[in-house]
């Protein structure tokens, strides 16, 4: 019987990582995550997976460990040796990108480093995913594809975009298979709750059980791709299989306003977005990202992916699934 595939998941408790590992033990790896010690819990996301190891045939394994700390994730990459690394941990909120620039660029910039480094200086044959993403491409019009310009508008944008350049160098300096994906928004019931379209099915699902009357939102004119996320995940891993390690755009191609999302999602519910959606300047940024719309085509012919989610359905599956959380479903059934 061959040796299953290793995996090491960064990131693994956010909401692509547990997708991510979900998907990953369904194909038969045996699956390595780094998780960060709290004071409270925060791995409600991947507790479905059952990852207590002393069960026979849980193939989950949980290391503490934090991507700013070089040493530690080299010590994890020697004793794991996985055969595939999916680097999804990074401070991955824009708006506070501008309140922690400093911190956002050790562990949404620096922190690559420190794992190609530990790649390189165990195995360079380990396969490397980094997390890239449409927020590089900032201010360059749409549609943006892999040949588009970067133009970061946050910290985190100009920490990913060093993410990105430092994956490709290392691919080309030491012909490792690192590669990026650049991914557009995507989202799910899974998506942290600061995050727009969350913060918008979460508040459709309490105003529609009468724990909330309003809420307050920021710019509603910037234009976002929003694909859901186990579809982009498993564009993560259709990256690492390839033949040649190259960088890829996945996206739905779709132009929606944030009006328009929280359309989407109150109208679900047979409610009139403009009763509820209060303005508030504090959920403004500096410097606004203002059009997203991703041209994934050289991810459809080389490796076959296509969003299938478009944003209408992805509000409707949201707001459900906080409606039916608010109504006692069980964190795994998401
Ligand atoms: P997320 O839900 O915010 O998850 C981020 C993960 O990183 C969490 O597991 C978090 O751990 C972990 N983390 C943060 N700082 C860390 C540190 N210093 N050391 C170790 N772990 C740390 O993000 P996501 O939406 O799943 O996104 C995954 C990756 O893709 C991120 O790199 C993000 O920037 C990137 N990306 C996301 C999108 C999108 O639309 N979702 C698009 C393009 C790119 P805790 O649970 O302990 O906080
Ligand atoms: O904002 C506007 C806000 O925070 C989307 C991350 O996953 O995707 C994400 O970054 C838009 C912005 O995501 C509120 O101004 C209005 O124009 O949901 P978001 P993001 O900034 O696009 C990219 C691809 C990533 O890589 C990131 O990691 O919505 N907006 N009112 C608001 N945004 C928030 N959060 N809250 C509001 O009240």
């Amino acid at each position: 019987m061959s040796e299953a595939k290793r995996a090491l998941i960064t990131g693994v408790t956010g909401q692509d990582g547990s997708y991510m590992a979900q998907q990953l033990l369904d194909k038969g790896y045996e699956v390595h995550g780094v998780v960060r010690r709290s004071s409270t819990f925060n791995r409600s996301r991947i507790d479905h997976l059952h990852h207590d190891e002393h069960i026979p045939g849980k193939n989950l394994h949980l290391h503490y460990g934090d991507v700013t700390d070089a040493g530690r994730m080299q010590q994890l990459v020697r004793e794991i040796h996985p055969h595939e690394v999916y680097n999804l941990a990074a401070q991955s909120h824009v708006r506070v990108s501008f309140d922690e620039p400093g911190y956002t660029a050790e562990a949404t910039g620096v922190s690559t480093l420190n794992m190609l480094e530990a790649i390189r200086t165990t195995d360079t044959s380990i396969r490397f995913y980094q997390a890239s993403t449409s927020e590089m491409f900032g201010a360059s019009p749409p549609p943006q594809n892999e040949d588009t310009p970067f133009y970061p508008r946050s910290p985190y944008g100009a920490a990913k975009v060093y993410s990105y350049w430092i994956t490709k160098n290392y691919r080309e300096a030491y012909d490792m298979f690192a590669v990026n994906g650049q991914l557009f928004n995507h989202e799910s019931p899974r998506r942290g709750e600061t995050f727009v379209t969350r913060k918008i099915s979460l508040a459709v699902a309490n105003i529609v059980k009468g724990n909330q009357t309003e809420v307050w939102m920021g710019n509603l004119d910037a234009i976002r791709d929003w694909g859901y996320a186990p579809e982009y995940t498993d564009g993560m891993w259709r990256m690492l299989q390839a033949d040649e390690p190259e960088d890829f755009v996945l996206a739905t191609g779709t132009a929606y306003t944030i009006r328009d999302f929280l359309k989407l999602s109150f109208e679900h519910v047979g409610l009139e977005w403009e009763d509820f959606v209060k303005f508030d300047p504090k959920f403004l940024r500096p410097t606004e990202v203002d059009e997203l719309i991703g041209d994934a085509g050289k991810a459809k012919a080389k490796l076959g992916w296509e969003a299938t989610v478009l944003p209408p359905e992805l509000a409707r599956i949201m707001v459900d699934a906080d409606i039916a959380r608010l109504e006692g479903a069980p964190e795994g059934k998401f």
